[in-house]
């Protein structure tokens, strides 16, 4: 069903936000991705629309990551399906010409931190309770280059060596000491926050911002462009692995325990 994320645009300011709403975690599966995918790109083509806030509508959590299920015992082609829609979704956010802000309401590990880590400014709740980062070492499995190369370009090459290898969940204090979110808020001054944050990144010129955004972000962005097919492969081979399967599947097993 295609109501996984909630857009509204508000014509006066060319602000749009969209608000995921998949529960119970607003997991990244292939139809959350593919929804994501399809409404960021018809905010791209509206004229109207010059900035996105991206948050989410289910409380305490921003995005739980890549869907796990999607990852265990798939077909080849369906890993691969899978994977394209992973890309497509941070070469269009990373490399986006809107005003990208990241409004984090809750828990963003992995796959919810990589969205964070694409916008342009990330602004969190103050509540030690909600955790941000790259954790894909903690389930066996290494987080992709371009995730690596995104985090690095938001925190430095230190900070991101020592967090992706530990794959440390940072409390909101904590990702704000490091630098991998902007600023704290308290929970009810977010929304308002985030409009203020975007009123001001959308005082510049677009061209201006967008050609200097573009340049800081190419790189990185071609990186994968040119390897996209290599990635996909690689991400198959890995994740067809017997030994991966098992750690994924005792992962699952040690969330479901601890929910139960
Ligand atoms: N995928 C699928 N299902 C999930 C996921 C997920 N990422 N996260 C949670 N769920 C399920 C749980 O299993 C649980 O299911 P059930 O109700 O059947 O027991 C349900 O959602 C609710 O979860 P919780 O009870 O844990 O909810 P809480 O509110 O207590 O906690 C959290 C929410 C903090 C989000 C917690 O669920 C959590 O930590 N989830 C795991 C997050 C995670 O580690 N994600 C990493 C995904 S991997 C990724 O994004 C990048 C992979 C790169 C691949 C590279 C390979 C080459």
């Amino acid at each position: 069903s295609n109501n996984k994320i909630l857009v509204e645009l508000d014509e006066s300011s060319g602000v749009a936000t969209m608000k995921f709403k998949s529960p119970p975690v607003n997991s990244l599966s292939l139809d959350f991705l593919t929804e994501f995918c399809i409404s960021l790109e018809k905010l791209e083509n509206n004229r109207a629309c010059r900035g996105v806030i991206l948050t989410s509508a289910i409380p305490k959590i921003f995005s739980s990551g890549l869907d796990i299920t999607e990852m265990c015992g798939k077909s080849t082609e369906h890993y691969a399906e899978f994977w394209r829609a992973v890309q497509e979704m941070w070469l269009r956010v990373y490399g986006c010409n809107m005003v990208m802000i990241a409004a984090v309401n809750g828990s963003s590990p992995a796959g919810g931190c990589l969205i964070a880590l694409s916008c342009d400014y990330r602004i969190m709740v103050d509540n030690p309770k909600f955790s941000i980062g790259l954790n894909e070492t903690q389930l066996g499995i290494v987080a992709p280059f371009w995730f690596k190369d995104t985090f690095v370009n938001v925190v430095g090459q230190r900070i991101a060596e020592r967090s992706l290898q530990l794959g440390a969940l940072h409390p909101a204090p904590e990702a704000l000491k490091l630098g991998v979110v902007d600023e704290l808020v308290p929970e009810e001054k977010l929304q308002e926050r985030a409009a203020a944050v975007m009123a001001q990144w959308l005082a510049l010129p677009d061209h201006a911002r967008q050609i200097t955004k573009s340049m800081m972000r190419k790189t990185v962005l071609d990186r994968l462009i040119s390897h996209r097919e290599e990635d996909i492969q690689h991400f198959i081979s890995f994740t067809s692995k017997e030994s991966i399967q098992k750690s994924l599947r005792m992962y699952m097993e040690m969330l479901r325990k601890k929910s139960g």
